[in-house]
């Protein structure tokens, strides 16, 4: 069944939760955001027993509380027509959300140090998303594929988008991904699925973020504290 609606809840930045939303966005299914401010909000979610581990993000859907960044993403993607088929497909996508998650790690710390230097070094040693994986990702869209999977777009695509941007902003995203034009081409085709561009340009900033490029520090600080009291 088509997933038409959804919940996220989440503290109000990207952390672990933004890949959920973009599925969400990229396969045009409309979401509230839930956004939690203080360690009261946490302790009242933990309580509603929606969380089966007790951590977010949470996605409410289909009537389930979805928990589990992976598991939830597959279950977005297969109700927004973005999981595949063929189970060759399937492990395609999962491979690189898996990776995604990987490379994702020095963003995920960011606002916990806020060291932005830290976070590049980070990103661009040979273990990291610009050493590591990106070279990669490169390689499997190869010339003329529009999406890993061929013509038609996947988690996989909705996994690889969200990155370096949020911390450095648009112009260090270009400089930086200069070696891998078909991830930069990439990058804003998939922007153009479902409502992702609206999400990234009206929905993130209505939700108290930053329009367009990075995300203020004192935000990151904010989403730090939050975390942080949530423990
Ligand atoms: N493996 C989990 C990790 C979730 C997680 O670590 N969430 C953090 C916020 S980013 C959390 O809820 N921390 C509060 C806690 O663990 O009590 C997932 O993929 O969702």
């Amino acid at each position: 069944m088509a997933l038409t609606a959804a919940t996220v809840t989440y503290w109000r930045g990207r952390g672990r939760c933004e890949p959920l939303r973009v599925v969400l966005a990229c396969g045009g299914v409309r979401f509230v955001g839930n956004y939690l401010e203080k360690k009261a909000d946490m302790d009242a979610l933990k309580a509603s027993g929606k969380l089966e581990y007790d951590q977010v993000p949470l996605v409410e859907a289909d009537g389930l509380n979805l928990v589990q960044g992976t598991p939830t993403a597959v279950y977005l993607a297969q109700g927004c027509g973005l999981w595949p088929e063929m189970p060759k497909e399937q492990y395609i996508c999962g491979h690189i959300l898996a990776a995604t998650q990987d490379a994702r790690g020095p963003l995920v710390s960011f606002p916990f140090h806020l060291d932005e230097q830290r976070c590049l070094e980070e990103l661009q040693s040979p273990k990291g998303l610009l050493g590591r994986f990106a070279p990669r990702w490169e390689a499997l869209l190869g010339e003329g594929k529009p999406y890993f999977l061929g013509a038609t777009p996947s988690l996989a695509d909705c996994a690889v988008l969200d990155f370096v941007r949020h911390v450095y902003g648009e112009e260090r995203l270009k400089a930086l991904f200069g070696a891998f034009p078909l991830l930069l081409a990439h990058h804003d085709r998939v922007l153009g699925l479902g409502h992702m561009r609206e999400w990234r340009d009206v929905g993130r900033k209505e939700a108290g973020w930053a329009q367009g490029g990075a995300e203020p520090r004192a935000q990151h600080r904010d989403c730090r504290t939050t975390a942080a009291l949530a423990r």
